[in-house]
Order: structure tokens, then sequence, then C-alpha cells
């Protein structure tokens, strides 16, 4: 049996992290994706943020990961014709543009459909219509944008963006969704469609259950916020919850032996409703199992600071995996904070291909996130990623058909690289 998306050709016009995580990974399933890049220059994190010089980044390395390279000048006559002919041979075109990029480029959604009507166009902007529809987006401002900025961190400091890149790779994620499923609706249906994906929407649809709180606070205090328990008001909109569970089952990070020195010695503690009463035993407060005050969940909302303080005494006691494995026999909801040190370094995480090494031709090894989405008929190895225009002659000859002279002629052209001048400076 195959890779699940062998068969299906992706032309990757993305750029930079949001449209490359979503090539990525359908590149992990089988896709033959071809990532078309500026001659000369290529995506932009190929230079980024570089930690060994002359090599490609990492954070190039670790976003295009199972793809070919071609280089090819969009804003060149032959090569907007090659770029033609690749539209005519590919099932999906990705792009995550400035808004108005693709059209300048003379290949608008009317142009691509009269091209391939059965492509399916996939996009992402910062942005859906509206006011903001023209504007360039990164990471953080999505996060601002869609609700993740002013509901993360503690209400008595300023809004906090998160380090999980909710905005492009999240974004990435739910372009990835859409393609497959135009996908499916083209076996039936025979036409493309357009897929679009605004940051801002992608933000806010995983910041759903803050939306959810924004419309019971019109109902009443939020009981099971910190705000509460700490008589603090609440204003119109949803506060910060500083690491208040999101969820019915309170939880709160604590304290574990070592935090003086190591800045991750901490545990995530849920305190769930049906062990209550292990908790209680666990931490020496037998009595809170029959004390009204404490017996049920919601008598324990306006106490919640003071029994996280008491559970942390005794977390404070031991390590953070020493908790664990207290804790989770018992069957209480708890979990370390982990560090990219130490989820580097976990065995499990490399048995499952979730944290994988990669060898690379001038920068050598190092490590990746691996496909996080695990089909059994459809495993994932992960390949480095491509070299600038490493694939240049070999797509235009597999997938165009094009013979050494033609291929010759385009680069006379400058459609495959920058002017000579250019080069020459
Ligand atoms: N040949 C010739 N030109 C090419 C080319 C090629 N193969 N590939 C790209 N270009 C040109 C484009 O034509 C465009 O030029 P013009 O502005 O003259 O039309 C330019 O390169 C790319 O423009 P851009 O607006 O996409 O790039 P930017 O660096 O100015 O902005 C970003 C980057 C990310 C802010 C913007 O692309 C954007 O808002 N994208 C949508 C939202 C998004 O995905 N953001 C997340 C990015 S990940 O953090």
């Amino acid at each position: 049996m195959g890779k699940a998306l062998e068969g299906v050709r992706i032309l990757d016009l993305s750029h930079v992290q949001a449209g490359p995580t979503c090539t990525q990974l359908l590149a992990w399933f089988g896709a033959d994706v071809i990532k078309v890049e500026k001659p000369g220059e290529g995506d932009i994190t190929r230079g980024q943020l570089r930690d060994v010089p002359g090599a490609d980044s990492l954070y190039f390395t670790m976003l295009n990961h199972n793809k070919r390279s071609i280089t090819l000048d969009a804003k060149n006559p032959k090569g907007k014709e090659v770029l033609t002919a690749l539209i005519k041979s590919s099932d999906v075109l990705v792009e995550n543009f400035g808004p108005g990029v693709l059209d300048r480029m003379g290949f608008s959604w009317e142009k691509i459909q009269a091209i391939n009507p059965a492509i399916i166009v996939a996009s992402i902007k910062g942005f859906g219509p509206g006011p903001y529809e023209d504007c360039k987006v990164y990471e953080n401002v999505a996060q601002c944008t869609g609700g993740a900025a002013s509901t993360t961190g503690f209400d008595d400091g300023p809004p906090l963006v998160t380090g999980a890149q909710i905005g492009d790779s999240g974004s990435g994620l739910h372009l990835a969704l859409g393609i497959v499923t135009a996908l499916y609706q083209r076996t039936v249906t025979g036409k493309g469609q357009k897929v679009s994906v605004a940051m801002q929407d992608g933000v806010l649809n995983l910041c759903r259950v803050k939306l959810r709180d924004q419309q019971r606070l019109g109902k009443g205090a939020l009981k099971e916020y910190p705000q509460f328990a700490e008589g603090r008001p609440f204003g119109e909109a949803v506060p910060r919850a500083g690491n208040a569970s999101g969820g019915g089952q309170p939880g709160w990070i604590l304290k574990c032996k070592g935090y003086e020195t190591d800045p991750n010695a901490y545990i995530y503690f849920i305190t769930q409703a049906p062990v209550w009463d292990k908790i209680c035993k666990v931490i020496g407060k037998p009595e809170w199992i029959e004390d009204p005050g404490f017996a049920t969940a919601e008598a324990r909302l306006d106490k919640l600071r003071m029994i996280f303080d008491t559970i942390e005494a005794w977390t404070k006691t031991k390590t953070k995996f020493e908790v664990m494995d207290i804790c989770n026999p018992l069957n209480i909801p708890c979990g370390p904070i982990l560090s990219m040190k130490e989820l580097a370094d976990e065995p499990s995480l490399r048995a499952t291909g979730t944290v994988v090494e990669v060898d690379h031709p001038t920068r050598g090894k190092y490590l990746t996130v691996g496909n996080p989405i695990k089909l059994s008929e459809s495993p994932t190895e992960v390949a480095r990623s491509p070299l600038l225009g490493e694939h240049t002659d070999e797509i235009l000859a597999e997938v165009l058909g094009l013979d050494d002279n033609a291929i010759s002629e385009l680069r006379e052209a400058g459609a495959l690289e920058p002017p000579r001048r250019q080069a020459a400076e």
C-alpha cells in the first residue's frame, strides 16, 4: 500500500511558516509537493535565524521536509509560461502571499480556474473580508487579533502571546484539512474550488472556549476563574485567567522541588471532582473529604486559591516526576512542565517519530518535530528539506516533459535564475 496522498501533486507557492506547515503535512502523507521559490533568494526563512553559516536555517529546514524545490521567476514571461504548465498538471495550488500578490503575478482565481478547472486553490491570509483584508499579518498579530492574547496571561499584567504557533502552524493545519476535504469533494464533482483560511479565524476557532465564557459572563461571574476566588471584580470582557483550566475541572501550575533554581520545576495539577477524595488523602487533608465547605466542586470554587496553595505545599516536597508517579496511579490528572530540552531528549517521542533526527548535506544532523498525525496505513518517513532549486531540472523534465535544450532556453531567458548581471553583483 502506498501513502495516503500518493498521486496528489501540490504546487506550493507558500512561504515563511503558515503555508509551509500545511504543505509539509501533505508531503508527509505522500503528496508530491513542488515548492516554487524566487530565483536566487528562495523562501525568506532559508536565511533567517541562521545558526550554521551558509546553510539553510533550522527555521526553513524544519518546515519544508519531503518537498522538492524549483526556482522560477513568476514575473518573467517565460517563467509565467512554466507556472501555467505546472498549474495545468497540479491538483492543488497553495499560497500565503500578502493580499493581492497572486493577482499581481497575473494568476487570479478566475485565470487559474480557466487554466485548470479541477485545481484546488488554497490560501492563507491574515484576515477574511472586512476592514483588515488588505493587511499583512505575522504570527503574533494573528494571536492578538484572534482573541488569544487578550485571554492569555494574568489579569494584573499585559496581554501575552503564547509560544505555540497557533496563528501560523494553526492556520496551516486548518488549511490542510480544507484541502483534503476539497480533494474529497472533487472525487464526486470533478471540480476544484477555493479554500481560504484567515489567520484571525483560525486563532478564534482555537479560542472557542473563551467566546463561550464571554457569553457566560453576561449571566454572572465566571466561578472557575481565579478572579472569583480572589474576590476581584469582572469587567465587560473575558479576563486573562492565569493558569486556570479552560474546562470545568479547576487546575493550576504548582511549584515542585527545585523550583528555586529550575525554571521548569512545576506541575499542572487538576482537582478533578471524581478523584477529590484521593487528592485529599495524598496531600494530607483527609478531613476535606467530608467537610461540607470542601466536599463538592461548587463549594470549593470560592476557596480554589487556598486549596491550590495547600496542594502546592505538598508538591514542593517532591520533584515534578515524583508528583506524577504518585498521582498517575490514583487517576489524578496532572502533567509536569517539560522543557524543550527534556522533550528533545525524551526516548518515547523519538520512538514514535514525533521527534526525529534528520541529516542535511550542508548543516549536518538536526532534530525536528515529525508528523504528529499517525496513520496506521500511511506511516511518515521524514526526509530532509530541499536545497534551493535542487529539483528544478528534474521537475521540468519529469512533470512538464522538457528536454535539456528547452531547459537551457528557460535559463537563458532568466526564468529559472536571477539575471546574470544581478548574479555577478
Ligand atoms: N517569482 C517572482 N516573484 C515572486 C516569487 C517568484 N517565484 N515568489 C514571490 N514573489 C514576489 C511576489 O510577487 C511579491 O511581490 P510584489 O509585492 O511585488 O507583488 C513578493 O515576492 C511577496 O510578497 P508578500 O507580500 O507575500 O511578502 P512579504 O515578505 O512582503 O510579506 C507576509 C510576508 C507573510 C507578511 C505576507 O506574505 C502575508 O501577509 N501573507 C499572508 C498571511 C500569512 O501567511 N502570514 C503568515 C506568514 S508566516 O509567519
